[in-house]
């Protein structure tokens, strides 16, 4: 559960980092820099001395990559129109009195390109040390790697507290980042053989001197062997040049976790072998279960795309993050070429591209295998309402799969694909992953694009993603996030952090709040019972039981569907929609569409209802850690209890509305959730009845909007934790 430490010798005492919570930083060891006739050479001459950390830094970092450590490359350089760089830095040598040294400068042509302007050969990586796919790149506009740059949030992203600090040059750019990185809270160590700069006689020592003096003024200075002694047992990769004997590449062990399969690749497992078994799979699953799939690729196609993509990639080191993953999409996400249904097939379309998500999944070596079913427009959080069939708990035939991402979590649960992209608007995402004992992480709507995706409810839309594991749903949201210019409710990338704390209480306590007791009344027995254990089993890896404001949450999940907001489900269909295909829908979609009309909410009402979600969301947002009483995380049943199918269709919307009473307010408050398994329990303590077979139970965890870090590190800790301890 503590995550590895590992210590080696530094002045002013030995450094200690844990091993994933790590990354090697390498500053802008860039053509610019390290050639002749760049940038650098302007500057400050001396090449012979710059470029004597080249082969200790490649040293390093092929140990950091060997030892699995995050790598993040920094880049400085400015856009072509120069609108990023100041004046300050583009004029004020050259203006120097008697210059004769910056006679060019910033965006001016030089033999590498124009100056460390970015897309010129120049400001790109040396040969030597070019990034991996999947590895970090940041381009920088200053001399600190933290002004104007995503590096704080990739880092916060990743559950990164320390840094190994290494690049050109000691002087400028490596010792500003240290200095940066401190104030944020990062421990730093720079290693010392692996930084240069252009007076290296004169400089070098002071400026690491500065950073360790006074007891650690900034952080730590280190020598490269220790480092690559402590790093080396752990080393997973070949060592360069040496040779293999030929091997019988290894069987597929059913592991679809994303390191798990990674590893397999790595080590020649062919993704044809991958896609052969889950097709067996998927195959004797449509027995158990004929309604989880609404496309299906052929076998031939997928085998197809996974020879392709083998031949690729065939440098098995250097593999995209999703290499040969297998995936399905939840059928109201657009796959060119592919109707999307949303499970009403009058409104299929065939779109002629692709939605945003698919696009960036398949980037990374990502392999389709189908669409799966959903409740009928994605409305619902039971799996019940689509003409395309029921789907079942993977746990119990008799039970709900949940809604409406009911094939996404039940293709995960049923381990026929690593991963699915779904959607989340009142709990779409979060219930079924519940019913199927997986997650399903909804992150802070706008973050991830929307679009090419059908809305259930626009601006209370969300992608979400059904994961085996949190480190999973963290791994895909790094792909997936990214500020997309051309969704209307896409925020802005962050611009201001909150500092980390590399041992503070983020590391080893968090607060979280609960429901108060009557709230958690409309729990079953058992989803009452297993949430005290988890209440329990949190305390015990650390959390503080923090009492809460429940009211805004409360009040928040009720305007979703008892005041005028419901009515946007009606505006993305076309005026006449309900009148002209009424009879096509699906009986229990037809009825609640119905009673939205039936309800004729007044604008007044409409506008009551938004200023009340403004008022709850400011609420939410003072039960989060934006105030010194604030908590980390809130912690719920994801649902309150687990109905069979039988039950929900014969009561099917009273049923239906009872499962969101936990995950209703994510969207309107503007919240981030994970919905994490928390343990089994036996069919019988629910249905009371003698009978043999469990349940799943989950766990969900909100925090305020884009606190997603911060959550998701805390919903790793517990799921790692159920998975290496077991139960409370
Ligand atoms: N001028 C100088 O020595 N360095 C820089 O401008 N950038 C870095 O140090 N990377």
């Amino acid at each position: 559960m503590a995550p590895s430490l590992l210590s080696f010798d530094a002045k002013p005492y030995a450094f200690t980092f844990p091993l994933e919570h790590t990354a090697l930083v390498i500053i802008d060891m860039q053509r610019d820099f390290l050639l002749a006739k760049g940038f650098g050479e302007i500057q400050g001459g001396n090449l012979e001395a710059v470029q004597a950390s080249i082969a200790p830094t490649k040293k390093l970092l092929e140990a950091c990559r060997g030892a699995g450590l995050t790598i993040v490359h920094t880049r400085e350089g400015h856009k072509p129109d120069l609108s990023d760089c100041p004046s300050s830095k583009l004029v004020r040598q050259s203006a120097a009195p008697g210059n004769t040294q910056h006679k060019i400068v910033i965006g001016d042509k030089g033999e590498l390109g124009r100056l460390l302007t970015r897309g010129e050969y120049g400001h790109d990586f040396v040969d030597e040390l070019r990034p991996l796919p999947g590895e970090v790149v940041i381009d920088k506009p200053g001399k600190g790697s933290f002004w104007n740059t995503t590096i704080l949030h990739a880092l916060k992203a990743r559950a990164i507290t320390h840094l190994i600090v290494s690049g050109v040059t000691t002087e400028c750019c490596f010792a500003t980042t240290i200095r940066e990185a401190n104030d944020r809270g990062f421990e730093c160590c720079g290693i010392e053989e692996a930084t240069s700069g252009y007076n290296d006689a004169c400089f070098k020592k002071s400026t690491l001197d500065m950073i360790h003096w006074s007891q650690g003024l900034f952080g730590f200075i280190g020598g490269l062997q220790p480092l690559l002694d402590v790093l080396k047992p752990l080393c997973t990769t070949r060592t360069e040049g040496g040779s293999t004997p030929p091997q019988t590449p290894p069987a597929f062990d059913g592991d679809l976790t994303i390191p798990g399969l990674r590893q397999a690749y790595r080590k020649g497992l062919s993704p044809v072998s991958v896609v052969e078994a889950i097709y067996d799979k998927i195959e004797a699953y449509q027995k158990v279960d004929s309604a989880v799939w609404i496309h299906l690729e052929p076998r031939k196609n997928a085998i197809e795309a996974a020879t392709k993509l083998a031949a690729k990639f065939h440098d098995r080191a250097a593999l995209p993050a999703l290499f040969g993953v297998p995936f399905s999409v939840k059928d109201s996400i657009d796959v060119q070429g592919i109707p999307t249904t949303t499970a009403c097939p009058v409104l299929s379309h065939v779109p002629p591209v692709s939605a945003v998500v698919y696009d960036k999944v398949i980037a990374e070596g990502a392999l389709f295998i189908g669409k799966v079913n959903l409740d009928q427009f994605a409305t619902g959080l039971v799996g019940c309402r689509s003409p395309y069939g029921i789907t079942h708990s993977v746990y119990h035939k008799d039970y709900i799969s949940g809604g409406s991402s009911s094939g996404s979590a039940v293709s995960v649960g049923a381990n026929l694909v690593s991963f699915s992209l779904a959607t989340d608007t009142a709990g779409s995402g979060r219930v079924p992953a519940g019913f199927n004992g997986i997650v399903g992480y909804k992150p802070t709507r706008g973050t991830i694009s929307f679009r090419g995706v059908t809305p259930a409810c626009l601006s209370l839309d969300c992608i979400a993603l059904s994961t085996k594991t949190v480190s999973d749903a963290r791994t895909l949201w790094q792909i997936l996030e990214g500020h997309d210019e051309l969704d209307p409710y896409a925020k802005p990338a962050i611009s201001f952090e909150r500092h980390i704390n590399s041992i503070g209480p983020q590391a080893t306590t968090f607060k979280f709040g609960i429901p108060p007791p009557e709230a958690l009344d409309i729990c079953s027995r058992p989803v009452r019972r297993k949430f005290n254990e988890t209440v329990a089993k949190l305390q015990k890896i650390g959390g503080v039981l923090t009492p809460i404001n429940w009211s805004p949450f409360h009040k928040a999940g009720q305007l979703l569907y008892e005041g005028a907001i419901v009515t946007e489900r009606l505006a993305s269909l076309p005026d006449d929609f309900l009148e002209k295909n009424r009879s096509a829908l699906h009986p229990v979609i037809a009825q609640l569409m119905d009673a939205v009309v039936a309800r004729q909410s007044s604008a007044v009402q409409a506008y009551r209802d938004l200023q009340a979600k403004t008022l709850y969301t400011r609420q939410a947002d003072q039960v989060f850690a934006y105030s010194a009483e604030g908590v980390d995380v809130i912690v719920v049943p994801t649902a309150p209890t687990h109905w069979t199918i039988e039950e929900v269709l014969a009561d099917p919307i009273k049923k239906n509305s009872v499962l969101g009473e936990f995950t209703h307010c994510g969207n309107v408050l503007d919240l981030c959730g994970v919905a994490v398994p928390a343990g089994i329990y036996p069919v019988s303590e629910l249905s009371g009845k003698d009978e043999k077979g469990t349940l799943p139970f989950s766990v969900t965890f909100l925090s305020g909007s884009r606190l997603d870090a911060e959550m998701l590190e805390i919903a790793r800790r517990f799921d790692v934790s159920m998975k290496t301890e077991g139960e409370a």
